[in-house]
């Protein structure tokens, strides 16, 4: 490999760093004009990957945790010659279209493992792909799977509370080829860390069950001396890496004024010159960007020998590994649920959808033993959702494929975007469905970067009773429909459970909301047509007998409201109907012809829903009648809430009566 200075190199991350920032009048040079050293390092010597592929399997990943830096990344990546981040790309930081947004998205830029911005989402995002890889490892053989995970985080990652579970479960779980380097400018927006922050990160990593230490991120032995400690360490590592923000600006270096906006022209200039770099705006040296392609190419060697290893394996093998990685699934899944279905219509299952999602879960974890990947944050019991013959994963456990994620809902929900990013694994967690609050912000990654992982939300409604209030979800049906590229399943029966597990696991393109109830609930469906009705959204259940002059609308629970009601109606001789809607915003994605025809144009249209009524409008209009919830809930017997709360059949059948 040929001789360039170290200093030579990171400063060419410096240089595209600071005049990409220039030209966009907009992002964070501070970040990687202090980390240019530590990337050097890593990127020189230790990071396994090749640019000419940058989805080899086996490559290392490389997360940057903290995603306002993204001109760091975007540098490495035109410098270790990745094809489609060209300079063009470099020079148009920031602009529509372009593969360099403000921060980095990995479903635009190949080469971005995974998107980040969200201070804390990134190291815990990557907590499930070194899970994943101890998991693939363990199943595949270390011929096959043996990759490190490494993350660069900032401050702030560490100031945000994701960070500690997923720092907790990464020790805990003795993620040794977790390797995280820790930015330690001690400098956020407001000013230096101290206004708000005292922490001895290296303690708390150590009380974790990390090995952790402090050295200079701006010495590049001291760097690579760190990262061969941690390679060879049996639990997860912290680097914590002393550096100066905005590294070489004259005046803001070591300032919050180097953090979050463009340097200005005379700083740059200035900076420019201290380092030694060219004044000519996004240059790079021959012989430097020759070494940068170099250090890009190193790993095309190890490649190809894994390539060549990744043939000896044998075709059965190798097309399950692609399979797994492509995220298909495989024939005996759908054989698996249809028999399921199929038993249900001869002994119907009267339980709770939760306790359906059980049986549902037997059955495809069958299917799939290795892949389907389940995990509860602590309501193993209460959701139902860990296989009769799953095993519990542990760090010593690896085949294991149940997780007991603890208290750490956020965590798991960003754990499972690892896994799933990873690839290998078909991720559920759950948790109940009011607490998806705490998951929140990586699901709305999940649905993002478009990561198909299940949420096993039970406890669904006022339905769940005694625990009262704080947690009977009432907006959360509501909030979860309004996110882009997010399903809601809220099935009401067994086999609309089981068709609803069907769709979930097979959308692969984006994350699925299944909510299930505490509450027993009579079977309803009696049938199973051979297209997946709930795939729609929402179907008739119940036909009126002549013209309609009412359709009622429901979802889960809320349904055996609508068939009761509906037959009261019946009996009155109105002409009724019953729509089950599993998935509104499903329904409301449909051709406008379908939505007409399930919709309907009965004169009356009630909706009922045991939750806030946003969104049902779009399918009763403004005057049509809602029964649901109007504000929290209260503690009590499930059957006494619904009536407390007048979610009955009778105050639909008067709702109706008084409209008609
Ligand atoms: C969850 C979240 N909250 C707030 C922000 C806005 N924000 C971006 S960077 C930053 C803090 C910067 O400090 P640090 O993490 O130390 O990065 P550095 O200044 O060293 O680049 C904040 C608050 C964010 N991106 N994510």
């Amino acid at each position: 490999m040929m001789q360039v200075d170290h200093p030579r190199m990171a400063n060419a991350i410096r240089a595209l760093s600071m005049d990409a920032v220039e030209k966009a009048k907009s992002g964070h040079p501070g970040l990687p004009m202090g980390c240019a050293d530590l990337a050097t390092v890593l990127f020189t010597q230790f990071l396994k990957f090749d640019a000419a592929k940058p989805d080899w399997p086996d490559r290392d990943r490389f997360v940057l945790s903290a995603g306002h830096g993204s001109m760091l990344l975007y540098s490495l990546l035109y410098l270790t010659g990745n094809a489609e981040m060209t300079l063009d790309q470099i020079k148009h930081f920031r602009q529509v279209d372009s593969l360099t947004p403000g921060h980095p998205e990995n479903f635009r830029t190949k080469g971005v493992e995974t998107t980040t911005g969200p201070l804390g989402q990134g190291i815990a995002t990557s907590i499930g792909m070194a899970l994943a890889e101890k998991m693939l490892a363990a199943e595949f053989g270390k011929k096959i799977v043996d990759h490190h995970t490494y993350v660069l985080c900032s401050d702030g990652d560490l100031m945000e509370g994701v960070s500690q579970e997923a720092i907790s479960l990464a020790g805990h779980w003795r993620l040794n080829k977790l390797i995280v380097l820790y930015d330690s400018n001690g400098i956020s927006i407001d000013g230096p860390t101290s206004l708000a922050d005292s922490v001895d990160q290296v303690k708390r990593f150590k009380s974790a069950g990390w090995a952790a230490e402090l050295i200079d991120g701006q010495d590049q032995k001291a760097v690579a001396a760190a990262i061969l400690r941690a390679q060879k360490s049996n639990k997860p590592s912290l680097i914590a890496c002393k550096t100066t923000i905005g590294y070489g600006a004259p005046h803001k270096a070591g300032t919050n004024k180097a953090h979050g906006e463009a340097l200005g022209a005379d700083e740059l200039k200035a900076a420019k010159e201290k380092l030694g770099i060219s004044l000519e705006p996004f240059s790079v040296p021959d012989d430097v960007l020759k070494a940068w392609r170099e250090a890009g190419a190193r790993g095309a060697a190890a490649r190809k020998e894994w390539e060549q290893r990744y043939t000896e394996l044998g075709p059965r093998k190798r097309a399950e590994f692609e399979r797994r990685l492509r995220h298909e699934r495989p024939a005996s899944l759908a054989k698996a649920l249809r028999d399921h279905k199929k038993k249900l219509l001869e002994s119907p299952l009267n339980v709770a959808t939760r306790k359906s999602s059980e049986a549902a879960i037997d059955a495809i974890a069958a299917a799939m033993p290795m892949e389907f990947l389940a995990g509860s944050a602590d309501l193993t019991g209460s959701n139902n959702n860990k296989a009769k013959n799953a095993v519990e994963f542990a760090a010593k456990k690896p085949k294991g494929r149940f997780i007991h994620y603890g208290v750490r809902e956020h965590g798991m929900a960003a754990c499972m975007n690892g896994i799933f990013l990873h690839g290998g694994f078909a991720p559920n967690g759950a948790t109940f469905l009011v607490f998806t609050d705490y998951a929140r912000p990586a699901m709305r990654l999940a649905a993002l970067m478009g990561t198909g992982v299940v949420y096993v939300m039970t406890h669904d409604s006022i339905g769940l009773g005694e625990d009262g209030p704080t947690h009977q979800p009432i907006e959360h049906l509501s909030s979860l429909r309004a996110m882009p590229n997010m399903r809601v399943f809220r099935p009401c029966d067994a086999v609309e459970t089981a068709e609803c597990w069907e769709l979930a696991l097979n959308r692969v393109t984006g994350p699925t909301v299944l909510a299930l109830t505490r509450q027993d609930l009579p079977q309803l469906r009696n049938n199973v047509p051979a297209e997946n009705p709930c795939s729609h959204g929402a179907y008739e259940l119940v036909g009126a007998q002549g013209d309609a002059r009412v359709s009622l609308f429901a979802s889960g629970s809320e349904v055996e409201v609508a068939v009761a009601a509906q037959k009261q109606l019946a009996e009155r001789g109105i002409a009724t109907r019953v729509v089950s809607v599993p998935s509104l915003e499903l329904l409301l994605e449909q051709p406008e012809a379908r939505q007409k025809a399930v919709i309907g144009n009965a004169p009356v249209k009630l909706a009922i829903e045991a939750a806030a009524r946003w969104g049902w409008d779009a399918v009763i209009g403004h005057d049509g009648l809602f029964i649901g919830m109007h504000g929290f809930g209260e503690s009590g017997p499930a059957k006494d809430l619904f009536k407390h709360f007048g979610i009955t059949a009778e105050a639909a059948v008067n709702a109706v009566l008084k409209r008609i």
